[in-house]
């Protein structure tokens, strides 16, 4: 700002000593040494790999700095239109390879790092991945900002700075446990900003009380404060000096909130209690994905990351000096799910309570400034508060969201006068017990766009969950935006190899910027040493991935085997159930084979990874067999290579980088109707692999795309499902055959204590089925069988891998932030200035 700028005579002086950005290998050492010997205080004595990693980061970290003061200042220059995107969750992982490659400095570092006797992979696996986030809503965001800042949008993401972030997985004995996950004992990537903090109020009541002129105003008074404190973490674009932020908000004790009353009274450990209950509103991240529990600190999260955001983001608008209904030509607020839906009653309560606005000028700037994506059709997935919590915790708010309701009822009965079940369907308030706030349909009625994540889901959105909202606003308030994923890190750090022979071929890496230029690939198609080096391409990561596993869980797996994985959270939609069946059936049936028979059948390893909800006993189940399956069948001499069954622990984002690129086959195989898109279906086949799916989410689009002779589709549609449900309810159904066999093998106690099981099983057999894992039992085995065929020709099978990797270009978050940027945002990229280096 003007008042703490350095003034015109003496800039000079800070120009001539402003420090540059190395740019050779001499010059990244230099640095990087330094910060070993000064910031982390190790000598040539005393450095490890964990201190050259820390020299290199910081390092990087610097460089990153300088791009990002320049960025900000030119972006404010600018005065453009920014998007902020508000996130619960982004998940990282490891920022040291995304940095080097981003500002293409990576050559230089690795060189320096080798004088001194380091591998730049040892380093890299040093650091531990920033994992602020569950599965794919939070890798989402993480892509989203990458492309953003690659494509030089000015783009902030908004985060909450969990102390905690989602937890380790350890397995013992083929149980889950949760290890708690401290990460910030030493990050290296965030800037604590102590000058940059708001007070956030929770609690306390409402004072409403007239004006001279007889108007009724609204005040928030009284109940405590806590103090969020900023930490920013530079995100650089790839090959552009444009190095945008995201803001983390990490909650402490509001410094006159230590009460001095309590410390002198004697009470200093109350004192020091309360200022540990304000620590705790940003300690841990709720590790459940796709289910709302509707805790009470979770509430106050939610409203602390958005109250400390917006003030942030109003703070901002206000330094422009302009007039409020230009609010939203200057800002973009993009919603990820409804986790920051309480951002509307708070812009709301800013304008109308705080500066003064009439309501309807007010709420009109809201809608403007606000877009929602919603990610899931699930209900109990469904955030629903229930009123007399909010009205605890956040007493004015409650007023405002009631006022938005009945402003928007009066609407709905004008428009279908004397609906009455219209006016209880869409109402944001659920007439239940307790009356509950129904966020979804806050964030609708809040924003001006709402869009799904792929095209079924966006079309389901609109027949089902928010069926009542279309008729009211009509089709054009809804939209849809394909998720995509981002083809640096997905694709040139995960696999780099890969990276090199396209741009080989294709004439430099411009793919990694506009990702349709991989269409050119299949030129190449019949090129025999380009099929040659892809094929042994994938060879190599399949070896890197079999080392991993044996490292990890002492298993031998044969690298020419048939990868097959399914690695995402375990969730009973996500049906690793049905593969884990699947695989009992195949153990069986190669125990039935004569000698002969097992000739003819392709080898292959069944690989799981991912986390189970702490508080999920069916998923931590599904874990558990698969663990026992394992012990059996990667046991049984009979069977050698024929097949094993790994569950590889602790699957995150540095982990995918490794298990991506090395995968035969992937398994997207939920209920039709259940996903809304998935994205790591897109990072299996960028790579080279071909997929097996349910017609579901994104796998409808990427068989649009790749031609549906280049992936496995099985199983019923989502428009059959309801019909399928009913039908089990009441008995019109027979257990499929082949499932009924697995069944008598478990119950049989082949896996191990059968009991463990049985609600796994009695939910198919009893319970109705829901995810209708019998019902799709048979296709998805006959499919198997068809994989089995179709890999044992291997120039086809790899011509449908190279063919399909040419056609994914559509999948890149690039193209979805672009069209985000023009159907929801209307924001125009920045360009940055020509003094600006990174990428060149
Ligand atoms: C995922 N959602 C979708 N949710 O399941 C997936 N939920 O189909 C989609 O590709 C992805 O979002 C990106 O759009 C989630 O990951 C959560 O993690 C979550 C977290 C908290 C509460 C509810």
């Amino acid at each position: 700002s003007a008042e703490s700028s350095i003034p015109e005579p003496q800039r000079a002086a800070w120009k001539k000593n402003t420090p540059q950005e190395f740019q050779t290998k001499d010059e990244f050492l230099s640095e990087a040494v330094r910060h070993i010997e000064t910031t982390l205080a190790r000598s040539l004595f005393n450095c490890d790999e964990s201190a050259a990693y820390g020299g290199t980061a910081l390092a990087f970290r610097d460089r990153l700095v300088m791009e990002w003061n320049k960025t900000q200042q030119n972006q404010t220059t600018a005065d453009q239109k920014r998007v902020y995107y508000l996130s619960l969750e982004f998940l990282m992982g490891r920022a040291l390879d995304n940095a080097m490659l981003n500002t293409n400095m990576k050559g230089p570092a690795k060189d320096g790092m080798g004088e001194l006797g380091f591998r730049m992979e040892d380093l890299i696996s040093q650091e531990r991945d920033a994992a602020l986030g569950n599965g794919g809503l939070g890798r989402l965001a993480a892509c989203f900002l990458d492309s953003m800042a690659t494509m030089n949008y000015p783009a902030w993401g908004y985060a909450l700075r969990y102390k905690y972030g989602i937890f380790k997985q350890e397995i013992h004995d083929g149980y889950q446990v949760e290890v708690p996950d401290y990460w910030l004992d030493f990050n290296p990537w965030e800037f604590a900003r102590h000058d940059v903090t708001v007070n956030i109020q929770f609690y306390g009541g409402v004072r409403t009380y007239q004006d001279d002129n007889g108007k009724t105003h609204s005040s928030w008074e009284g109940g405590e404060i806590v103090e969020a404190v900023a930490f920013d973490v530079p995100i650089p674009g790839y090959g552009t000096a444009t190095t945008n932020n995201m803001r983390m908000w990490s909650s402490k004790a509001h410094s006159g909130e230590f009460d001095f009353q309590k410390f002198n009274s004697g009470d200093y450990e109350g004192s020091v209690a309360d200022t540990q209950r304000a620590e705790t509103v940003s300690a841990v991240l709720y590790p459940n994905d796709n289910l709302d529990r509707g805790k009470e600190l979770r509430l106050k999260q939610q409203y602390f990351w958005c109250a400390a955001s917006l003030h942030d983001i109003v703070r901002r608008f206000k330094k422009t000096r302009k007039p409020w209904k230009e609010f939203s030509n200057n800002v973009a607020i993009q919603l990820n799910d409804t986790h920051p839906t309480l951002a509307i009653p708070e812009l709301q309560r800013i304008l109308i309570d705080i500066e003064g606005l009439e309501w309807s000028e007010a709420w009109e700037i809201v809608q403007n400034t606000f877009g929602y994506t919603n990610h899931t059709v699930m209900q109990e997935a469904l955030e629903k508060w229930s009123v007399p919590l909010i009205q605890h915790l956040l007493p004015r708010h409650l007023q405002i969201i009631y006022d938005i309701n009945l402003n928007f009822l009066q609407y709905v009965e004008k428009k279908f006068p004397k609906d009455r079940d219209m006016l209880r369907r869409v109402s944001i308030i659920e007439e239940s017990e307790p009356k509950r706030v129904r966020m979804a349909f806050l964030a609708v009625i809040g924003s001006h766009k709402v869009n799904g994540v792929a095209e079924l889901h966006s079309d389901l959105i609109k027949t089902t969950i928010f069926k009542d909202f279309v008729q009211i606003y009509g089709p054009d308030k809804f939209t849809n935006v394909t998720n995509g994923i981002t083809p640096r890190r997905w694709l040139h750090q995960a696999n780099p190899r890969l990276s090199e022979l396209i741009a080989s071929k294709l004439g430099g890496h411009e793919f990694l910027k506009d990702l349709t230029l991989l269409n050119k690939l299949e030129n190449h198609v019949d090129d025999k040493a380009f099929r040659k080096e892809f094929q042994e391409i994938k060879y190599a990561n399949k070896v890197r991935l079999a080392k991993h596993i044996k490292n990890t869980t002492g298993v031998s797996v044969n690298p020419a085997a048939l990868f097959d994985i399914q690695v995402k959270r375990i969730h009973e939609y996500k049906r690793q159930q049905l593969n884990i069946f699947g695989v009992i059936h195949r153990y069986l049936a190669i125990k039935a084979m004569n000698a002969e028979e097992r000739k003819k059948l392709a080898p292959r390893v069944s690989i799981f990874g991912g986390k189970a909800a702490p508080g999920y006993w069916m998923a931590k189940t599904v874990i558990h067999l698969i663990c026992k399956v394992g012990d059996v069948v990667n046991n049984d001499p009979d069977v050698g290579d024929l097949l094993k069954v790994i569950f590889l622990e602790d699957y995150n984002v540095s982990k995918a980088e490794i298990i991506t690129p090395a995968s035969d086959i992937s398994e997207h195989i939920s209920t039709a109707g259940t996903e809304a898109s998935g994205t790591s279906n897109m990072k299996f086949v960028l790579n080279g692999g071909l997929i097996i799916g349910t017609c579901d989410g994104a796998n409808i689009e990427i068989t649009r795309e790749i031609g549906d002779s280049n992936i496995f589709l099985f199983g019923n549609l989502a428009e059959d499902v309801e019909e399928l449900r009913h039908n089990h309810l009441y008995g019109k159904y027979e257990l499929d055959d082949g499932l009924r066999k697995v069944f008598d093998a478990i119950q049989a106690g082949r896996f191990g204590d059968a009991n463990q099981f049985s609600a796994l099983v009695n939910g198919i057999v009893d319970h109705g089925d829901y995810y209708l894992v019998s019902d799709d039992f048979n296709s998805y085995c006959k499919t198997h069988d068809l994989i089995d065929e179709s890999y044992k020709n291997q120039e086809e099978w790899l011509t449908k891998c190279i063919t399909s990797v040419a056609r994914m270009g559509f999948f890149s978050s690039d193209r979805c932030i672009d069209e985000y940027a023009e159907m929801i945002w209307n924001v125009e990229p920045v360009k940055p200035k020509a003094e600006q280096v990174n990428g060149g």
